[in-house]
């Protein structure tokens, strides 16, 4: 009796790690034809058109990440043309965004524009100063690997993905996820040193970037002087970010009341490279 119930035991989990092994084998296969398929169709777009791998945009502007939003400022900015996929938003180094042009994946805003730049002739910044380029070399650093983290910090950390969450549609599969998607991002805060801080602390060195880039940009119609640049891309991508999106936070007011000047200017570099705005938004 005994050795029969050993027998049904060890047949019992055997089916059960052939059934597991099963659908894992099925869910790799499911994963490649999909690939397979995408990068087809990625490749079938069309010689010199961008496709930029992105998550769906928000309900208030074309992206909520500023990184996506930069590049397709960038985009907008050297009239490259461009298609949204939306299936595969994570690339090669596993962040969004990545574009795939004539066959070649690239991955990381700022390398995506400098390759960019170079392939089809589109840099906005030769023709300033050797000075002004380092000045503006140093604020693209600002906004990218500094105030990112504060607006970080205040989106995982402080408001736990609600405003994210009433700014853009997400799936109910998502929305599960939900719980390990914070956790995994307050890591990424602890690891770069922006979660170690207050948020007192972290508000504070967030509003000296708000702060820096509006006595900097001053009366200028734009960061660098009298035309847009590359800087602009990353300036426009974060300061209107703020203003859609960050709409419960301390910086929503301080970039509407204090510093005036980046709202005026986030309405002028939207009047110019977004004519089309409200048919980049998702519908609600
Ligand atoms: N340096 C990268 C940063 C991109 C980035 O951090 N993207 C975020 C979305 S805004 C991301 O992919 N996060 C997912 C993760 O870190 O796992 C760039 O400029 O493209």
């Amino acid at each position: 009796m005994e050795a029969n119930d050993n027998i049904d035991k060890t047949s019992c989990l055997s089916l059960l790690i052939t059934s597991a092994l099963l659908l894992v084998a099925a869910a790799y296969w499911h994963r490649h034809v999909i690939r397979k398929r995408n990068r087809a169709r990625w490749d079938g777009i069309g010689k010199d058109i961008v496709v930029l791998h992105c998550s769906t945009p928000g309900y208030f502007s074309p992206s909520l990440s500023p990184f996506v939003f930069k590049l397709m400022n960038y985009l907008r900015l050297a009239k490259i043309p461009y298609k949204l996929d939306h299936e595969e938003i994570f690339g090669p180094k596993g962040k969004t965004p990545w574009i795939t042009l004539n066959g070649e994946d690239i991955s990381d805003s700022q390398l995506v524009i400098e390759t960019l730049a170079k392939k089809f002739d589109k840099n906005f910044s030769r023709d300033l100063s050797p000075e002004q380029q380092a000045v503006a070399r140093a604020f693209t650093i600002m906004l990218d690997e500094h105030l990112a983290w504060g607006l970080r910090y205040w989106r995982y950390k402080l408001d736990k993905g609600r405003s994210m969450q009433e700014a853009m549609k997400i799936p109910f599969y998502m929305l599960l996820m939900k719980p390990f998607f914070l956790r995994s991002q307050q890591d990424a805060l602890w690891q770069q040193g922006m979660g170690r801080h207050t948020p007192t602390e972290v508000e504070e060195v967030t509003i000296k970037d708000l702060a820096a880039l509006s006595h900097y940009l001053g009366t200028n119609p734009y960061l660098m002087g009298n035309s847009l640049c590359e800087v602009d891309c990353s300036m426009f991508a974060f300061v209107a970010n703020i203003l859609c999106n960050y709409k419960k936070s301390p910086y929503y007011s301080v970039v509407k009341d204090n510093y005036s000047n980046l709202y005026d200017y986030v309405q002028r570099v939207k009047a110019q490279l977004w004519p089309d705005w409200d048919e980049c938004l998702e519908s609600k």
